[in-house]
Parts: structure tokens; C-alpha cells; sequence
């Protein structure tokens, strides 16, 4: 094979960072193993996969400005020339051809928690084990535990895991919701015989997670065309049940659809019936037959007569309400907020001025200090706290104190340089098994923000779980709770915690909780940033950005925060810089 190839065979669609390069290599190493290959084959790509993250300098770019790769300790030619396929094709033949050797589904089993690649390969050649679904049987049978090296703890752990992942039909987080809702919105929207085309739903409500989409078309409902045209959308994998009106489907991507048509005079009576949540339909319901009306689907009526439908916020009116935003429709007291005016004015994602979680190349980040900094300062935010890992996350390329240290004299050389932008300084520090920070105070008394994180020990008993991380906010410096559950959307619940205690000692000791926005943590939840208000403990809506496009991830956190009944000012990073460095230093 040339060293380089003239023309790239398949272009990637979107550049290829080291961070990809480092992916495909552990696919390749799990891979191997699972094939049970030479050990000094699979170390040499886990090796690289290792080296290529921590590069600073893109191989894709030095390759695009065609110099040689440089030499790297681990990295030979048959290696660079992996770097080299995957810079230019996006892809590696190497992963293609082992991807249709080992049995598809393994590789879902791989990322269950406990089991690696070695423990995948004993379960498929001692129990024949290929899927969710047969190590699903495996465990019923009581078989895997038989297996040597497959204790009660792993065991109860993987049941844990396969039921959470097979059990209650599958859901979908917001971005993979939105990847499949957005373009077969647009489709809908373009077509001629569709006058609107709205999401109503869990996904309108925007919960965390999404069951199914509920779209409704503003069409004639005596024509055949509008369902006719919808269904030709060509993402659709199935369609299970259609008729003129109503049709039920799955797309491509997985996600089951009801579409449903809808004449203009009902168009707001179905958004409010079919955006939910059903407990809140049933609420209303009852109140319109408490005054004498009937609510359905199709409009409000009294006596036979249509009093709305055409506007959903005719019916609220009708009703003697103002309109409820819909993340707010759970009943969970929404109601009566509204009857007496109560309803709270619902944070927006125009109210953050700034995120106060996020990390660099320096530690498991993929953009720099000063990308971070352009990309916040580009956003017309006033600050940007940088908190990397501390040394106990060593798989995360934690900082130690030496590396901290550097940092803090980079950030105020950047400082001297930004113009709009104040960056803070900060770590997100474990907290210990015994609840103590994993950086000696003198170095976290230089740092604006002290973010503590749980990353180990999951399984301690609940009570002494919050006595850990109430000990770790006695530290002085400690500034905010980091995803404080802990939970992983579809992966994991949180550890367990008295989350109420956490709440109540944070508000005693001055401290902050985190509502962390990545889309697979959402945490604290909906429910819980609805307590911390109550007790008036301000939440940090973080990012927990790893390069600068996670910075987008915002409207997830400010989605839950205001199913969470927020308020701009129940938001630590809605305060103007001022504020906040006020804010922080009293919480000392
Ligand atoms: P999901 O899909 O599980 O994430 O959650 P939703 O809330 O989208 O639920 P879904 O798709 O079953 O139904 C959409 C909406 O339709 C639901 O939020 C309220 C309304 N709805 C469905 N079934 C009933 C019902 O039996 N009674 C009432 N009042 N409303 C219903
Ligand atoms: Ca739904
Ligand atoms: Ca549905």
C-alpha cells in the first residue's frame, strides 16, 4: 500500500478528529479480543488509541497540509497508515472485516457495565450468548453464574442492565428524538396538501426521554392526499396500521410515529389533547365538566356548541386559564398555578450567561483552552469556568496539582487577551470514597469554582453515600454539586442518595447543585431542580462541554429546568458576572 494514496476513496462527510481515529482503534482492540487475537495486537491499538487522544496537534489537519505524521512512540507503519485510511476515508477495511466477522449483537454486549471484551467472548463460546435477547435467557436459566468468573455481583449487575435496556418499550433521548423528528417535520411542512404540520407529546412536553412522536397535520380531513403524501416520506421503515385520518408507523432510525389529521377548527382542541401528559388532559377535562362543558379531541363544547378549538390557548382561555407551557403540564399543581396567576415565567435559554462545567484538551476534552474560550466569547456569554478532572479520574486524563497550576497561568494569560469573555478558574474534583476533594486546598483556595463529582464507589450504602458528598460540601471551597444523582439515561439509575438531605445541606452550607445538560444525564432531574427551588438552592445549568459544539447542549439542560418549574433567577449562571463572583465569594 502507498504511504499515501493520491485520492481520498471515500471522503468522510465531516472531518476526522483524533477523537474518532482513537474510536475506531478500541473498536478494533474489542474486536480482536473478542476474537481472542494475539495480545500483543490488541495492545498495540489500545496503545494507540490512547496515544492519538492525547496528541494536541490533528492528524487529520497535518495530513490535509500534507506533511508527514510525526513520529510517536507506539506508532508504526502499519499504524500510521490505519491514521492515514481514516483521515481520508472516514473508515478503516480492517474494522469493516472484523465487524462482519464477529456476531453483531456482541457488540451490545459490550457495553454493558462489568463485562469487557474477554467476558463477551466466554459468554458467546460457553453459553452461545449473541444478543440482549439470549443473554436475557442465559440469565433466566440461571446459566451465566455458572460460568467461572461470573460472580452474584455481575450477575445481579448484567440482569440489572439487560432488563433496563429490553424491558418498558425502548425511549429515545432528545437529541436521537430530534435527529429523526426534525427532518420528517420538514418533510411534512413542505408538503402541498398540509397546511401545519405541529410534535405534540412527550416530546412537545419535552421529557427526558421520548416513547413515540405524536405528529398531527392541519389538513382536510376528507382528503385522501394529505396521509397519501405524508407516508410517502422515505425514512419510513413500516407502517404498521393507516387510514385517512390516522396512521401509525416506524421510521428508519427506530422511533414509532401516530400521525394524525386534523381539521383547522380542531387543530388546537388535538394539540392540547395529544401534547398530554394524560394526567393533565384528565385534570382539564374535569375542570370543563365542572363548568358545565365537555373537552375532547375536537373542541370545548357546551350544550352541543363549539366554544374552542381552532387556537390551543383558546380552550385554556375558555377555561378560565392562561395558557400552560407544556413542560409544565404533568399535573403536578400546574392548574391551580395558573388559576391563580401563579405560573411561574419559565427560564429561557437567552437568560444563561455563561456555563460554569466544561473541560479541555487538557484533560478529556477535544478542543483547547483558547477554542473553548472563542467559542463562549462567540456565544456573547460573560464567562466560562474551566474545571478539568482531578488525578483520581485517571482514565479521563485527570489534572494533578503541578497541571493545575499551569493551567491557572494559561487562563490568565488568556484572560489579559479575551475581551467580552472572563474566564474562571476551577476543577471538577472527585470526591473521594470518604467524602474529601482530590486537590489540597491551598491549590482549590487560587480557584474561583470547586465543581465536586462522584465518580467512583457507586455502591455505598445510601446513607453512607450522602454522608459523603454532605462531608465533601463542608470543604470550604466547594462550590457545586456535579451531576448529583448521578444517573446515565438508559445505562443506569443514580447511586442511591438522599437527594432531599443533599438539597437541604446545600442550602445550609452555601453550595450549589448542578443541573448537568448532557442529554444522557439530565441531572438533577425535573423533579429534583422543582425541590432545590423550593429551598431556594441555586442550579448551575452546565454544559459539561468536551469540545465547543457541546455548547449546544444548553437548551436540553434548560428544557428539564423549566419542566423543573425555573425561573431565570432560580439559575446560578443567569447572573451577570458581578453577580456571580458576589455569589461565589460569599459561599466561602
Ligand atoms: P411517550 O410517548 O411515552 O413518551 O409519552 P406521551 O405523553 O407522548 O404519550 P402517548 O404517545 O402515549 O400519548 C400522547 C398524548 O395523547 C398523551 O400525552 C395524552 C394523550 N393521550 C393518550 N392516551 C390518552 C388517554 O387514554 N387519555 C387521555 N386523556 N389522553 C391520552
Ligand atoms: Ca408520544
Ligand atoms: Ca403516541
Amino acid at each position: 500500500m502507498p504511504r499515501h494514496r493520491a485520492a481520498p476513496v471515500r471522503p468522510p462527510a465531516t472531518a476526522v478528529d483524533n477523537q474518532r481515529i482513537a474510536q475506531i482503534f478500541e473498536e478494533i482492540a474489542d474486536l480482536l479480543e473478542m476474537e481472542a487475537a494475539n495480545p500483543f495486537r490488541i495492545r498495540a491499538y489500545r496503545n494507540a488509541a490512547r496515544t492519538v487522544r492525547s496528541q494536541n496537534l490533528s492528524f487529520a489537519e497535518q495530513i490535509a497540509s500534507g506533511s508527514a505524521l510525526p513520529k510517536l512512540a507506539g506508532i508504526g507503519h502499519d499504524l500510521s497508515e490505519k491514521i492515514d485510511e481514516i483521515v481520508r476515508t472516514g473508515d478503516c477495511a480492517l474494522l469493516q472485516r472484523l465487524q462482519r466477522e464477529v456476531p453483531a449483537g456482541l457488540g451490545e454486549l459490550l457495553h454493558l457495565p462489568g463485562i469487557g471484551p474477554k467476558r463477551v467472548r466466554q459468554l458467546y463460546q460457553e453459553l452461545a450468548v449473541d444478543s440482549l435477547t439470549s443473554l436475557q435467557q442465559a440469565l433466566a436459566d440461571d446459566r451465566v453464574r455458572q460460568l467461572s468468573g461470573f460472580g452474584p455481583r455481575l450477575t445481579d449487575r448484567l440482569q440489572q442492565a439487560v432488563s433496563a435496556k429490553t424491558s418498558a418499550e425502548q425511549r429515545y433521548l432528545l437529541p436521537q428524538a430530534t435527529a429523526q423528528a426534525e427532518p420528517l417535520l420538514d418533510y411534512l411542512r413542505g408538503l402541498k396538501t398540509v397546511e401545519a404540520a405541529v410534535i405534540a407529546g412527550s416530546y412537545r412536553r419535552r421529557r427526558d426521554t421520548v416513547g413515540d412522536l405524536d405528529i398531527l397535520l392541519q389538513a382536510d380531513p376528507q382528503d385522501s392526499r394529505p396521509m397519501a403524501d405524508a407516508l410517502r416520506y422515505p425514512a419510513i421503515e413500516k407502517v404498521m396500521a393507516a387510514g385517512t385520518t390516522r396512521a401509525s408507523l416506524r421510521l428508519r432510525g427506530g422511533m414509532p410515529v401516530d400521525l394524525r389529521i386534523v381539521a383547522a377548527a380542531s387543530f388546537g382542541a388535538a394539540l392540547q389533547y395529544f401534547t398530554g401528559s394524560k394526567a393533565h388532559g384528565i385534570a382539564l377535562r374535569r375542570r370543563a365538566q365542572a363548568q358545565g362543558c365537555k373537552l375532547n379531541e375536537y373542541g370545548l363544547y357546551r350544550n352541543g356548541k363549539q366554544l374552542a378549538g381552532r387556537q390551543e390557548a383558546d380552550i385554556y382561555q375558555a377555561l378560565g386559564l392562561p395558557w400552560i407551557p407544556p413542560e409544565l403540564r404533568e399535573d403536578t399543581g400546574e392548574i391551580a398555578a395558573a388559576e391563580h396567576g401563579d405560573l411561574p415565567r419559565l427560564i429561557e435559554l437567552d437568560d444563561l450567561r455563561g456555563d460554569l462545567h466544561c473541560h479541555t484538551r487538557a484533560s478529556d476534552g477535544h478542543n483547547s483552552l483558547r477554542e473553548m474560550a472563542m467559542a463562549a466569547q462567540q456565544r456573547g456569554w460573560q464567562y466560562l469556568a474551566i474545571t478539568e478532572h482531578s488525578r483520581h479520574l485517571s482514565i479521563a486524563h485527570g489534572l494533578d496539582a503541578d497541571r493545575l497550576r499551569r493551567q491557572l497561568d494559561e487562563i490568565d494569560r488568556l484572560n489579559d487577551e479575551l475581551q467580552s469573555l472572563t474566564l474562571l478558574k476551577g476543577i471538577e474534583v472527585d470526591i473521594l470514597a470518604d467524602g474529601t476533594l482530590d486537590m489540597p486546598d491551598a491549590l482549590l483556595a487560587r480557584l474561583d469554582i470547586v465543581v465536586g463529582a462522584v465518580h467512583s464507589h457507586f455502591k455505598l450504602p445510601v446513607q453512607k453515600q450522602t454522608q459523603r458528598i454532605c462531608r465533601a460540601m463542608d470543604s470550604r471551597y466547594f462550590t457545586i454539586l456535579a451531576h448529583p444523582t448521578g444517573r446515565l439515561l438508559q445505562e443506569r439509575e443514580g447511586y442511591p442518595l438522599d437527594i432531599e438531605a443533599i438539597i437541604e445541606h446545600a442550602q445550609q452550607r452555601g453550595c450549589f447543585l448542578e443541573l448537568n445538560a448532557q442529554p444522557q444525564r439530565l441531572d438533577l432531574n425535573a423533579h429534583y431542580c422543582r425541590l432545590a427551588k423550593a429551598q431556594g438552592v441555586l442550579l448551575s445549568i452546565a454544559s459539561d462541554a468536551h469540545r465547543t459544539a457541546d455548547f449546544d447542549l444548553h437548551s436540553y439542560g434548560i428544557d428539564q429546568a423549566r419542566r423543573g418549574w425555573l425561573e431565570a433567577g432560580d439559575a446560578l449562571n443567569s447572573r451577570s458576572l458581578a453577580q456571580l463572583l458576589r455569589l461565589l465569594r460569599q459561599s466561602r
